[in-house]
């Protein structure tokens, strides 16, 4: 959610994927399939415009049913974010838990969805998002073997090549590196997309920041 213009759209086929093929798509919740993300970073506000709020609500309620995290074959396990800054956490204690309400600020649900993969071992508070953890290899080496896995596969962090090995068992997929026509103006990481469609007869142009539409809607 939140990245581009059509993301209505995209959900909507996702989810439309879901119900076509229900035992072999599975859709996994992220740091953005919350209140809090969709209202400061452009869903909701794409939804409002779309749609209204009861269908902004129904997405709310998809939200919450998305599971965290998924194990293939008893082997690979796949999360959005990454390990937990909890020592010893098993694979029982993920299914443990009540996933269906808004993520909270710290614990398991809240590292599933927000940790990063770090070059350095250990566990440090990931002060680049404000929340979640940054865990070096030596954590993913240790999670693997206490839950006789392979593999951890999660993605949350854009990649240029599309995917990187970031420890010794743990990668990171982010398939669309080109995602929001991310372009470079000086040193700040910016991006604008302009979609133009018809409302009301006229032809409007519709201004996608990173933290949110435009407001005005300026006709063209
Ligand atoms: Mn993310």
């Amino acid at each position: 959610m939140d990245r581009g213009i059509f993301g209505v759209e995209l959900a909507l086929y996702l989810l439309m994927n879901k119900v076509l093929f229900p035992n072999h798509v599975f859709l996994l919740r992220g740091n953005h399939e919350s209140k809090a993300m969709t209202s400061n970073y452009g869903f909701a506000e794409e939804v409002l415009f779309k749609y209204n709020q009861q269908v902004l609500d129904s997405f709310y309620e998809v939200f919450t049913a998305l599971p965290l995290a998924a194990v293939i074959n008893e082997s690979i396990l796949v999360l959005h974010g990454g390990l937990f800054t909890d020592i010893g956490v098993t694979i029982r204690d993920l299914k443990n838990i009540d996933r269906f309400s808004e993520p909270p600020n710290r614990g398991l649900m809240h590292d599933c969805l927000w940790s990063d993969p770090g070059k350095a071992p250990g566990r440090h508070f990931n002060t680049q998002r404000n929340g979640g953890l940054v865990f070096g290899p030596d954590v993913t080496e240790s999670f693997l073997i206490r839950n006789k896995l392979k593999l951890i596969v999660r993605s949350h962090e854009v990649r240029d090549a599309g995917f990187s090995n970031d420890h010794e068992g743990l990668m990171t997929i982010f398939s669309a590196p080109n995602y929001c026509d991310c372009k470079l103006l000086s040193n700040d990481f910016f991006y604008e997309l302009i979609a133009y469609f018809l409302s009301n007869g006229k032809l409007r142009s519709l201004s996608y920041f990173e933290r949110g539409f435009d407001s005005k809607y300026p006709p063209i």
